[in-house]
């Protein structure tokens, strides 16, 4: 069955044969969804002999494993990366047009397995998706939610949030290990005993307690044989009651145990950057870490008889704090289940725990109530005392004269347990996702503890893999791309800087921009079959999609459309390029003002789309449900790449660098990870507006910023803010953004009045509308523009921050795997 892919004849009756057992048909009578699982099984065949081999690798040589641990996987669709990593995309595709299938229409048939909200689950789908291409020994560990991100339907313009049920059709690409299962143990309490030798032990009783069941999916290197494995669990009540319950009389008992099981991984909570305090997402963590844990100490313990060694076969990276309860936990396993002291215990979980920060906002910084976390792990919560009792000793040592350090710095302070102090005491690695949000945890958000632990803080500047990003979803410039410069770039993009000799070629500028008109015209098509809005293919794209947040500004782009449909209202024939507005945003189920900027954008859309009188010069397009599997065709259409947030707020942002690599020009702020896309293009390729980070952290400082002031000065931002509340784009309800207008202008509404400087860097933004569209007349200085975008996007691959992070944090090894091992 080896390779069997390469084999058209041997894929295709394994195709047949697989629709045929799967489903008693024939290949014509199978839906198209039938055959997509019916070729996954194929494609899967061979997988497996793949994983099998890898999974000899690691036993044969024991080499240092990550273990990266993620409360989110935004893994999107499998089937297509799959084969483009197995390196057989093209022949499966032609295999299949024999059969008389469109792969296309089959890939569309996969659901996203969308296990995470934005940029942070995203990002951890490039990284194991990079660590298996560079062939690093690695699992993703995570939850198996049974409801992934909801699914986003625009109903009258508002949101409506609608189940995802990913898992209904059956997911071909997992695989449940029951034999690897753990019992995970919640509430109760614990008693100290003394046993025969003197020791004090810790005993955990009267809990409740579920089965975490693994289920394995593979992540497929590319071209090297390498099938790491993303281990996500799913929890199941210990004993089925029926059996036990009745006879025992416990029935109680079993009930609650069959409902924390049901609950437990039922959904994922779809904010992003904002904590929701809730129970039971600290039984999330702490469920999904603690098996990860078990996992990872007895596959170490399978090869080694000393556990002090565990630091140097076994990394833990903590995908921000939310799987901070690792160090506790990995504590508990060393003092409870080992028998280690306090210092070897301490010893070993500081050399083994890194943790990666991906925020400054403080609306994100995740803090629990003792009351809930010391009811729910009791004995962790033990442990976190006296990991808070000696951290606040070496504070004092530290700081000796400095009492505020202690309030400052504690872990349990104030009733409440503060995640990122417990992950940055216990890490021996601390890192930001950027350079300038780095610098900023260093300066100030965690600037006591950067004194007190300079060596722990390090860069790692987000990437994104090319290998989905430009490779699957943009298959015309992928080909065109490797015509011309070769195919290194796919496993080294900084190989993409040879486009650069071609950026003045007109041959070369007119056959990117017909590249960038076809992908246009597929997402055209799109938005005609799921919006039903026609939109002019020749016409800028410009487009904002990423989660909608009052930081991101869509608001400040919405203004914008609105300030220049006030133009050309006002003069009909000032020159103007047509320009459609593209936006895609999940807004979180409970966020009033994200929600409402929604049916803004959608309210803007329906006056502008249907103006006679402006020619449709200007488009405004909502994409419904933005998820990875449409990102791909949005990004490789996109003219201009919106990324505006307020300076010092978006940590490093992932989709400008999508962008970037499809000939995107970036309109954006000196923000995140868009100043080093500044630093790589150049100023002559990128449009930059707006305050600097300083700029706006002085004035949050100095609480000296009035935006009345503007709305007074400025005319034409005070007719659009009027706008917002003058029923011009909601007639039937003038009242209805009256909140928006509020969180510009009315200190009551919010700490103080447009919290974001949307106001502060209108005028800039406008001004560099403008620059846009005075380069877009010169297509050919554009393409020029565009085509340096791709070349210097070399830095921005995963596979760079992956390199980074193994050189300075995890020091791991290469595998080579030849199959027949
Ligand atoms: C926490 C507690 C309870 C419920 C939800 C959460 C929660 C969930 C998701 C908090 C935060 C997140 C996600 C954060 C996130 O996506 N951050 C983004 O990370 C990217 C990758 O590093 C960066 O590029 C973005 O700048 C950053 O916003």
């Amino acid at each position: 069955m080896k390779n069997i892919v390469f084999n058209k004849d041997a894929f295709k009756k394994s195709v047949s044969d697989n629709v045929k057992n799967l489903y008693r048909k024939t290949l014509t009578e199978a839906s198209r969804q039938e055959i997509f699982q019916a070729v996954s099984y194929t494609v899967k065949d061979v997988i497996i002999d793949q994983w099998i081999a890898t999974q000899h690798v690691l036993d044969r040589d024991d080499p240092k494993i990550l273990y990266y641990m993620s409360m989110e996987f935004l893994m999107g669709r499998a089937l297509g990366n799959n084969l483009i990593n197995l390196t057989c995309y093209n022949e499966v595709k032609e295999a299949l047009a024999e059969m008389g299938v469109d792969l296309n229409l089959i890939e569309d048939e996969e659901p996203d397995p969308a296990l995470g909200n934005g940029g942070l689950g995203r990002l951890a789908a490039c990284f194991m998706e990079s660590l298996a291409t560079l062939g690093y020994p690695a699992y993703g560990c995570g939850i198996r939610y049974h409801y992934g991100m909801f699914r986003q339907k625009i109903k009258d313009g508002f949101q409506i949030e609608e189940p995802d049920d990913w898992l209904k059709n059956g997911y071909p690409f997992e695989l449940k290990r029951p034999e690897h299962s753990y019992e995970v143990k919640f509430g109760g309490y614990v008693s100290a005993r003394t046993d025969e030798t003197g020791r004090t032990r810790f005993v955990h009783e009267n809990y409740q307690s579920v089965m975490a069941i693994p289920y394995d999916m593979p992540i497929i290197g590319y071209n090297n044989n390498v099938v790491n494995t993303l281990m996500i669990w799913d929890a199941e009540p210990k004993q089925s009651f029926e059996l036990d319950a009745f006879d025992k009389g416990d029935y109680k008992k079993a009930v609650e145990q069959q409902n924390l099981a049901r609950n437990l991984v039922e959904v994922l909570y779809p904010n992003d950057n904002h904590i929701a305090g809730k129970e039971l997402r600290l039984k999330q963590q702490y469920f999904f870490v603690s098996a990860s844990l078990q996992r990872a100490v007895d596959r170490f313990k399978k090869n080694h008889a000393d556990i002090s060694m565990l630091p140097e076969k076994v990394a833990i990276q903590m995908n921000d704090t939310h799987p901070t309860v690792a160090v506790a936990e990995l504590m508990r396993i060393l003092l409870d289940d080992e028998g280690l002291s306090w210092d070897e215990a301490w010893s070993i979980t500081t050399k083994t725990c890194a943790y990666t920060n991906h925020t400054i906002m403080a609306e994100a910084l995740e803090k629990w109530p003792i009351e809930i976390f010391s009811r729910l792990l009791p004995r962790i919560y033990q442990i976190v005392e006296e990991i808070n009792r000696r951290f606040i000793l070496k504070i004092q040592e530290e700081f000796p004269n400095d009492g505020d350090k202690i309030r400052k710095m504690a872990i349990i302070y104030d009733g409440q347990v503060k995640m990122a102090h417990l992950a940055i005491a216990a890490s021996y690695s601390v890192n930001g996702v950027a350079r300038l949000h780095t610098e900023i945890l260093k300066k100030r958000e965690l600037n006591d503890f950067y004194q007190m632990f300079p060596q722990k803080f390090n860069n790692k500047t987000n990437g994104i893999t090319q290998r989905r990003f430009l490779m699957h979803g943009n298959p015309l410039l992928a080909s065109w791309v490797t015509e011309h410069i070769g195919a290194d770039w796919i496993t080294n993009l900084s190989y993409m800087s040879k486009l650069a000799i071609y950026a003045d070629d007109e041959k070369m500028q007119q056959e990117f921009m017909n590249i960038k008109y076809q992908n246009k015209l597929r997402l055209a098509k799109y938005i005609q079959q799921h919006n039903g809005v026609e939109v002019d293919p020749r016409s800028i794209f410009d487009v904002q999609v990423k989660r909608l947040h009052e930081y991101k500004r869509q608001l400040l782009n919405i203004l914008h459309v609105m300030y220049l449909y006030n133009e050309l209202k006002e003069h009909p024939d000032m020159e103007f390029i047509p320009r459609t507005f593209i936006f895609g945003a999940k807004a979180a189920a409970g966020y009033r003002n994200a929600k409402l900027t929604i049916k803004l954008i959608n309210s803007v859309a329906d006056v502008i789309n249907n103006d006679k009188s402006i020619d449709g010069k200007i488009k405004v397009v909502f994409i419904e449900d933005y998820k990875v599997s449409n990102a791909e065709l949005i990004f490789a259409a996109a003219d201009v790449s919106e990324q505006i947030s307020t300076a010092s707020k978006e940590a490093s942002g992932t989709g400008n660098m999508k962008f970037m690599l499809n000939g995107a020009l970036t309109l954006g702020t000196m923000d995140g990870a868009n100043v080093e896309i500044a630093e790589e293009v150049g100023k002559d390729n990128i449009f930059i507006f707006g305050m600097s980070a300083d700029e706006v952290i002085e004035h949050e400082k100095k609480r000296d910023y009035d935006p009345m002031q503007i709305f007074n000065q400025d005319q034409d931002v005070r007719k659009v803010l009027m706008q917002l509340i003058n029923g011009m784009y909601s007639p039937n309800d003038p009242e209805l953004f009256r909140d928006l207008y509020n969180s510009l202008l009315n200190t009551q509404c919010t700490q103080y009045a447009d919290t974001y400087f949307i106001l502060a860097d209108f005028r800039s933004y406008v001004e560099a509308q403008k620059r846009v569209m005075e380069a877009y007349k010169d297509e050919k200085n554009w393409a020029k523009s565009a085509i340096l975008n791709v070349a210097h996007s070399g830095k921005f691959s995963s596979d760079r921050t992956i390199q980074e992070y193994v050189d300075d944090i995890w020091h791991l090894n290469r595998i080579k795997v030849d199959l027949d091992i």
